[in-house]
């Protein structure tokens, strides 16, 4: 796929690395209007909607959905952790820009950032991109780390592209 990033937002998506840092960026086409995708990916209260290891969620500070907030995230029992308190960062309707970073919880991530910008795509399709930035894990190398946390955005976006397309679909049905 050619994707050309506007230059707006290509510096989220070219972050600068100290040494023990690592970094991926990640794609995912999405057959549902941008509009849509921006509800879900921007509702910070509600990551459960299309994150699949997200059990339960809700805001510890501040306003939600307001910048500087703070919600506890409680996730499925069988991972290596079972909350995490996570901040947000960026929340720009209009551009469409959405980060958030982790703060704590009793996980192994150690400074995660995120960044996800949504671009319509010609007709009713969306591209999203993920680029995160995460200390590397002590005792694993970056490939390690970088392998473990893809696992999971990937899996993040592909849920957000069923999710979407199906509340797209039934938008459809609507009309
Ligand atoms: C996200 C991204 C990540 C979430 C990770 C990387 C996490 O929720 C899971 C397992 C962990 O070990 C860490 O966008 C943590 O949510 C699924 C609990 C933070």
């Amino acid at each position: 796929m050619v994707f050309q990033l506007p230059t707006t937002v290509s510096s989220h998506h070219n972050p600068v690395l100290q040494p023990n840092e690592c970094s991926s960026t990640l794609f995912q086409t999405i057959a549902a209007p941008a509009s849509v995708v921006w509800a879900l990916v921007s509702d910070f209260e509600n990551p459960q909607r299309y994150k699949p290891f997200v059990r339960s969620c809700r805001i510890i500070d501040g306003q939600a959905n307001q910048v500087g907030c703070l919600r506890r995230v409680v996730v499925a029992s069988g991972l290596p952790a079972s909350y995490s308190i996570e901040r947000l960062e960026i929340l720009d309707h209009d551009q469409r820009i959405f980060g958030f970073s982790i703060v704590s919880g009793d996980h192994r991530l150690s400074n995660y950032r995120s960044i996800m910008s949504l671009h319509p795509n010609g007709g009713d399709e969306t591209v999203v991109v993920e680029t995160y930035v995460i200390d590397v894990a002590e005792a694993n190398t970056k490939e390690e780390t970088r392998a473990f946390v893809d696992t999971i955005v990937k899996l993040n976006l592909r849920t957000l592209s069923r999710v979407a397309e199906d509340l797209a679909g039934k938008a459809q049905q609507q009309v």
